[in-house]
């Protein structure tokens, strides 16, 4: 070891750091983002719900059941409880077994949940009873109250979203527990879509209302306003996508997670872009292919893939039917602090150059640790 380089373990052990060997790391012309370009199928993550689904009952074994995704990128530099997906996004799938209750708490740390499959399933959001249906959009924001239930006859998939990655890093979750199982109810069920069902008027005492109204989006005018949108001409990139906005106040609906649904008509082919912020998104209709940073993801629905911050994609519908994808995002921390900026591709008239093409993790490729 030179006299430099003993220089610098004997500073580690003192803990400090050189700067004038850490600069360049330090300093990047482009970010270089730790989460990779990654896909999981829907095999994979419901074949764990099905084997814990063996193990654990939800309200008496575990307070919930869900698989989280964990970016390859984010496994080698976190302890596995963060779960990122990427460095702000936290992403589960979870299963609800007919008869099973969650307890209540609040956190927070934001959630939000999209519901994939089955019918029955409830969530009680700050006294207010939500019956959930696919294709449905709910908030939780920090701080709010939930608990939910399956008094139905079928197991209910969804997908929850928290920013428990940014929440732990900053050291900022606090979690309280209900000294009771439920929440009672405080207004009649699905009170919130009963107030904003026109869509574009509000009950007028909502004037100056902070968090959103609107706790459960359905499914239906969703996929109505994509429908509209589609007799124009679709956005280079992402064709038809909408967000999920707070009525009463035109920003997200969450304030720390933006949330989209997009359609990708039967032949498109985007073209390429890349952003700040990451993006996890959820193949929630339909068959295609996401092109990033060179690398051909192949996905149907119910698979799930990572766009981490600054890497070129491109979104392609394979099938003979509209694609829908679901995707949730850090824009709105981006936004918050000034970081978020956007860049077309302009080579290649806008087309990445396919390198290959990634080979997802199916159930019967995974060792067995016994
Ligand atoms: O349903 O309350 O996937 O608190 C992770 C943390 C779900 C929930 C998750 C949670 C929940």
């Amino acid at each position: 070891m030179d006299e430099l380089q003993s220089l610098h373990a004997e500073m580690a052990k003192a803990h400090l750091g050189p700067l004038w060997a850490s600069i360049q790391q330090l300093n990047t012309v482009e970010p270089v983002s730790r989460p990779v370009p990654y896909l999981w199928k829907s095999q994979l993550i419901r074949h764990y719900l099905e084997e814990a689904g063996r193990r654990l009952q939800v309200g008496k074994d575990a307070e919930r059941r869900a698989v989280f995704l964990i970016n390859p990128g984010m496994q080698a530099l976190e302890p596995v409880g963060w779960g990122g997906a990427t460095q702000t996004l936290y992403v589960a799938v979870q299963a609800v077994r007919p008869g099973e209750v969650a307890p209540a708490h609040r956190h927070t740390t934001s959630a939000l949940r999209f519901v994939l499959e089955g019918h029955g399933a409830m969530g009680t959001v700050d006294g207010e009873r939500l019956h959930f249906a696919p294709g449905d959009y709910l908030i939780t924001p920090g701080g709010s109250w939930h608990d939910h239930m399956n008094p139905g006859n079928e197991t209910v998939l969804w997908m929850d979203c928290l920013d428990t990655p940014f929440t732990l890093y900053l050291g900022v979750c606090f979690t309280e527990f209900l000294d009771q199982v439920q929440q009672s109810l405080e207004v009649p069920d699905n009170y919130s879509v009963l107030r904003y069902g026109g869509g574009m008027v509000r009950p007028i005492s909502d004037r100056n209302r902070k968090r959103s109204p609107l706790t459960a989006y359905r499914w239906q005018p969703t996929e109505q306003a994509l429908q509209r949108m589609a007799a124009l001409p679709p956005d280079a990139c992402d064709a038809y996508a909408v967000e999920y906005i707070n009525p009463a106040t035109g920003g997200d609906a969450d304030g720390r997670i933006g949330a989209r649904m997009q359609c990708l008509p039967p032949g498109f082919a985007g073209k390429a872009h890349r952003h700040v912020h990451s993006t996890v998104y959820c193949a929630y209709r339909g068959q295609g292919y996401t092109v990033i940073n060179g690398v051909r993801f192949e996905w149907q629905a119910g698979d799930f893939f990572v766009v981490p911050t600054w890497a070129w994609h491109e979104h392609v519908n394979t099938g003979s039917e509209p694609a829908y994808l679901f995707s949730v995002n850090d824009l709105p921390i981006m936004e918050a602090f000034d970081f978020e900026r956007e860049e077309m591709l302009t080579a290649g008239d806008g087309h990445q150059e396919v390198r290959e093409t990634f080979v997802p993790l199916l159930p019967d490729d995974v060792p067995s640790a016994r």
